[in-house]
């Protein structure tokens, strides 16, 4: 058995992007809630730079509405245009500012924006402080010596975000200009994306004000291992703004109590008896998480505590390994999406949508087709479910899409993903595109030079792309540590005929595992079902057509599982939605929830499979546990 990722190194550290925690050394000041909105629907788009609508309140200049943050802006209204709009729009909050943070020069404070779709720039108090190209990854701004020019006034925050995809952007677009005026009225234009997924546009995760002092830890990479009953624990602590750092490290168990700790910034610390982190429904106590806190003394104190899980990850040619023990994808692809706020950040959906994952007994999810939010990841570091985390590298089909200008923004936004995303024990693989054309020419050195170099930033994890091109011209699949493959065979390839599934699937997997031997995850399969919509025998968009699709999928998925089919995600958890087109009705309805998260008949059908495959693949060393969402008796884990 030859492992394809033996490194365990702790990769370079440039600048952290910690999540923003309070501690002792530490506030956060939350900003959702309501901000002030306009669209700029000047026909250039720019009439808010060219009368500088930064520089005085919104209001002072125009109409102004109510916008929620976060939220996408797009169906918080009744206007189509406001929908469907196209350039920028400019969002303005003013805030109070503890007095103790003007005061205390000796407190950074700093801005940070979760994520603003697509590409925005930041102003406070009319003076420029950040602007960043792409819309899934959070970027900050040090604010505390502009607010101290002026005390007594408010802090004024104005974002003005454009959602506006080039063909160099992550995901790409285009602009489409209609000059005829016979056929469109004047100026009009269109955006065309190709991804089947709406552009909800806005400030779509929370955006905060949080404080260290002026010497403080700016970065923590902690990479585990194990060996028999110990844990090892690599870290390295990066700090800014100190002339001598002494600090202290410290590792506490669920408990509070400390279980290893040390004085240097970079080093291992050693866990006896450790509890490793293992997925959901692997484990009788799945998610076991441990503390590190960093404690900066010295020239001021800073204390950063960071929630870490043990765990190892590894590669075969057949097989996933977690622990050194097969792991079986079992989960669902999702999206960031719902009624009313589109992409944005919402926690009564997030845990819906746990709870939701927990009843089907999925032990993991794919993040199609965009990084999504940071409390989601921490939800799956809490509750044990597998994540491999993907990029915004979906729609790449133009052939200009990979050149070097798009090349260098993916590797920049790589690094953003995995300095963002590098701690987190559910994140076990990352997926740098879906669905490229990788059988153009240039993807080969394209996805080579972008698979290399995310295996630099960390060698820890495997590193893949999502592909449903033909095996034997997939120019990229030769850098891939495992192969993920999308196929809708008797949906998008002959509509309405069930019977060709298994010996399509069939074939498909036997292609790809005979030219590359390594194992392979179905990463999507699906087919759309409008809720409630009925016939026997199936017929394509019912529930019961949706339903045999899976099972044809299914009764391939075991035989082949046995060998080296290592993970299979339905596509979609929930219906979605999507730009309008002629086949889509109201969005893409391949979800075996519908958007409102009700079951379509295909969900219990997975349930019944997700619980039995649990059944099957948790550890031998877990005979006691009874699966407390199950009702099916006969899916009761294995008596010792
Ligand atoms: C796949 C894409 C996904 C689409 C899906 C579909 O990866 O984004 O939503 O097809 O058409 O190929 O439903």
């Amino acid at each position: 058995m030859c492992s394809v990722l033996p490194q365990r190194t702790v990769c370079p550290l440039s600048g952290g992007m910690l999540f923003p925690r309070e501690s002792t050394s530490r506030d956060v000041k939350h900003l959702s809630g309501l901000w002030v909105f306009r669209a700029d629907k000047s026909p250039s788009r720019s009439l808010g730079f060219e009368k500088a609508w930064f520089k005085s309140r919104l209001s002072e200049n125009g109409p102004v509405i109510d916008m929620p943050v976060p939220a996408s802006y797009n169906d918080i209204t009744q206007d189509s245009s406001l929908r469907d709009f196209l350039g920028w729009v400019w969002y303005e909050r003013e805030v109070v500012v503890p007095a103790s943070w003007i005061q205390n020069k000796e407190i950074r404070v700093v801005l940070r924006v979760g994520s603003a779709h697509y590409y925005s720039i930041v102003w406070v108090n009319g003076v420029q402080v950040a602007e960043h190209i792409g819309g899934h990854l959070p970027f900050e701004a040090e604010i505390g010596g502009l607010i101290r020019k002026d005390p007594t006034r408010p802090c004024r925050i104005t974002i003005a975000v454009n959602n506006t995809l080039t063909l160099e952007t992550l995901p790409p677009g285009t602009i489409q200009h209609m000059d005829d005026p016979t056929m469109y009225p004047n100026g009009y234009f269109v955006q065309n994306t190709y991804f089947d997924f709406f552009n909800y546009a806005g400030l779509h995760r929370p955006v905060l004000l949080y404080t260290t002092p002026t010497a403080y830890v700016d970065d923590i990479t902690v990479v585990t291992d194990f060996s028999d009953n110990i844990g090892f624990v690599h870290y390295k602590v990066s700090v800014q703004g100190a002339i001598t750092v002494s600090l202290k490290v410290t590792l506490m168990n669920n408990d509070g109590e400390c279980v290893a700790s040390s004085t240097e910034q970079e080093g291992v610390l050693r866990v006896v008896d450790v509890n490793l982190w293992w997925p959901y429904l692997m484990h009788e106590k799945p998610a076991y998480l441990y503390t590190l806190e960093v404690r900066l003394t010295g020239d001021g104190e800073d204390v950063y505590a960071l929630p870490i899980g043990i765990r190892t990850v590894e590669v075969t040619s057949t097989q996933f390994l977690i622990n050194n023990k097969p792991f079986y994808f079992h989960g669902v692809n999702k999206h960031e999406d719902s009624d009313i706020r589109g992409k944005g950040l919402d926690w009564p959906l997030i845990v819906k949508d746990f709870n939701l994952l927990k009843w089907l007994g999925a032990n993991s999810f794919r993040t199609s087709h965009y990084p999504y939010a940071e409390e989601i990841l921490q939800m799956c570091d809490r509750h044990g479910i597998v994540v491999i985390d993907e990029c915004p590298g979906v729609g790449i089909k133009d052939i200009r899409s990979f050149g070097n200008a798009s090349l260098t923004h993916h590797l920049d936004v790589m690094d953003e993903l995995v300095r963002r995303d590098k701690n987190h024990p559910s994140v076990v693989m990352w997926s740098v595109a879906n669905e490229p054309a990788s059988e153009m020419p240039p993807a080969e050195l394209y996805f080579m030079t972008l698979i290399k170099h995310t295996k630099a930033l960390d060698p820890t994890r495997p590193v893949t792309y999502i592909t449903n091109s033909n095996y034997a011209r997939d120019k990229g699949a030769p850098f891939v540590d495992i192969i993920c493959v999308n196929s809708y065979f008797s949906w998008y390839h002959d509509p309405g005929h069930l019977e060709v599934i298994p010996i399509q699937l069939n074939t498909q997997f036997e292609n790809w595992y005979n030219r590359y031997q390594k194992p392979i995850i179905q990463s999507e399969y699906g087919a759309d079902a409008v809720s409630g919509l009925h016939s026997d025998p199936p017929m394509m968009f019912t529930e019961e057509y949706q339903k045999v699709v899976l099972q044809n999928y299914h009764n391939v998925f075991d035989q082949k599982r046995k060998q080296y089919v290592v993970g299979e995600l339905i596509w979609n958890f929930a219906d979605f939605m999507t730009a309008q087109g002629i086949t889509r009705v109201m969005g893409n309805k391949k979800g075996i929830f519908t958007r409102q998260r009700q079951p379509k008949a295909a969900a219990f059908i997975l349930r019944e499979r997700y619980w039995s495959l649990a059944n099957q693949t948790m550890l031998p060393s877990w005979t006691k546990y009874i699966p407390e969402h199950s009702v099916c008796p006969h899916l009761q884990p294995r008596q010792p």
